[in-house]
């Protein structure tokens, strides 16, 4: 049989390629073009204004710059621009506008071709550099951020560029904040005349010291600042600050159905809230190291100590009131072979460790809808958030000093011994 050029067939055959190249042409269009050549449409903001600034580091660290950011939304009564959280591995703070470039490049959406489905890591470029780190956005994190009646804009992309597209903005709009350090300035909330003086170069931690008033006279739509983290960075004095930032904390407890639900099948298998003993050993970084020894000994001590107050010479020993587990959370490779770990695993040979729950683990893949990039698993970067969890619900706990990552997880341990948390 033969096709003519007049025959329906024909037709037919033509009106489908036709249907495809035009299903495709509009999908390219949607998904790139039109995304980059939209039309700038100056929005009316109707007096409302905005702060952002720039995540960095580990996750406690970020959480600690973002807890500061919210108090000063509260201060300057502005909208925060609230950047994703990044799990897994974040520079530090770097000068210049090279932290905002890096944070453009790491969020970009990827074009519909290139979504790092590159299994193998062949090729060079944004994907494979990716697959050590995920952004989720906090809400999913602390679901009761919701409950703030402080206004944010959840923004993916993190770009001072993105965000004046966003809002709208020109130029003239925006007040771009140029850090010198990494604590180039503290905020104090009193009047000037009863702020510390800030001595510059005495041994101070902070470059320069600001009041809200100075950052209220700011104009501008947006306030982009540039790095935020520092404990007691944005000043909190006064019954009125505390208690805004009591709820600020509150709201940045661990909070998401996933997330409890792994935590309290571990938790249970460790016999359950409060009933067992933990310890966080940070030796990731080079920081930690010096120190580590030292670290270590303290837990053992800790661990010694609590035992005791129980009358329990070993943690399975018959007198104690009921046998005592030892949940160790570390960001080391392979714990139990780690040269560094060995006396706590000499002195506790039964010390559990994450690794020991991998059964119960993989419910965290379905972070996956939330999170990005897209990654083959995305469970192994929710493993320090169930570590800081498990640890925080144990009896006592003990963390590494100087670990902001360590000191979150304190925190956390605190609120849980609230009768709110326990069954
Ligand atoms: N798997 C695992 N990772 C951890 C643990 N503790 C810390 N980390 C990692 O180390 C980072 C801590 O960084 P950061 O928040 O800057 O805290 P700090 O450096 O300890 O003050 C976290 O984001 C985790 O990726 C742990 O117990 N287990
Ligand atoms: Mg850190």
């Amino acid at each position: 049989m033969t096709i003519t050029v007049a025959s329906p067939k024909y037709v037919l055959f033509l009106a489908i390629i036709f249907f495809f190249l035009f299903s495709l042409a509009t999908f390219i269009w949607a998904s790139t073009i039109a995304v980059y050549f939209r039309p700038i449409v100056k929005y009316d903001h109707n007096g409302e204004k905005f702060l952002a600034y720039l995540p960095h580091s580990g996750l406690s660290n970020q959480r600690n710059e973002l807890e500061n950011a919210l108090m000063l939304a509260i201060y300057l009564n502005r909208t925060l621009i609230v950047p994703p959280a990044f799990l897994g591995k974040l520079p530090g703070w770097h000068p210049g506008n090279s932290m905002d470039q890096d944070m453009t490049r790491k969020t970009e959406p990827q074009s519909w071709w290139y979504r790092c489905n590159d299994k193998y890591a062949i090729n060079d470029g944004p994907c494979n550099e990716k697959t050590d780190y995920l952004t989720v956005p906090w809400e999913f994190l602390h679901e009761d951020m919701i409950e703030l009646d402080i206004p944010m804009r959840h923004i993916r992309h993190v770009s001072t560029k993105k965000i004046q597209k966003l809002l709208s903005l020109d130029d003239s709009e925006i007040y771009q904040q140029q850090d010198k350090s990494m604590y180039s300035w503290v905020l104090c909330d009193k009047p000037r005349d009863q702020c510390p003086p800030v001595r510059v170069g005495g041994g101070n931690k902070y470059d320069d010291q600001w009041v809200i008033e100075d950052l209220q006279k700011i104009p501008h739509t947006l306030i982009q600042l540039q790095g935020m983290f520092g404990s007691n960075r944005v000043g909190v004095s006064g019954q009125e600050h505390l208690e805004l930032r009591t709820k600020v904390q509150e709201a940045l407890t661990y909070k998401n159905p996933i997330i409890d639900a792994v935590t309290a099948n571990i938790v249970n298998e460790m016999g359950g809230k409060h009933s067992y003993l933990a310890v966080h050993v940070r030796m990731g970084n080079r920081q930690f190291l010096g120190n580590l020894q030292n670290t270590i000994a303290q837990e053992i001590a800790f661990l010694e100590h609590e035992l005791a107050k129980m009358e329990c010479k070993q943690p399975s020993s018959t007198n104690c009131t009921s046998p005592l587990k030892i949940y160790l959370a570390t960001d080391a490779r392979n714990p139990r072979t780690n040269a560094d770990l060995a006396p706590l695993f000499e002195r506790f040979p039964d010390a559990a460790i994450l690794d020991d729950f991998s059964h119960l683990l993989s419910p965290l893949e379905q972070a996956a809808e939330v999170a990005q990039p897209p990654q083959e698993s995305v469970a192994r970067f929710m493993l320090p958030i169930i570590e800081s969890m498990v640890s925080a619900h144990a009896k006592a706990f003990m963390g590494t000093p100087g670990s902001t990552y360590s000191r979150y997880i304190a925190r956390l341990h605190s609120v849980y011994q609230s009768s709110k948390y326990s069954d």
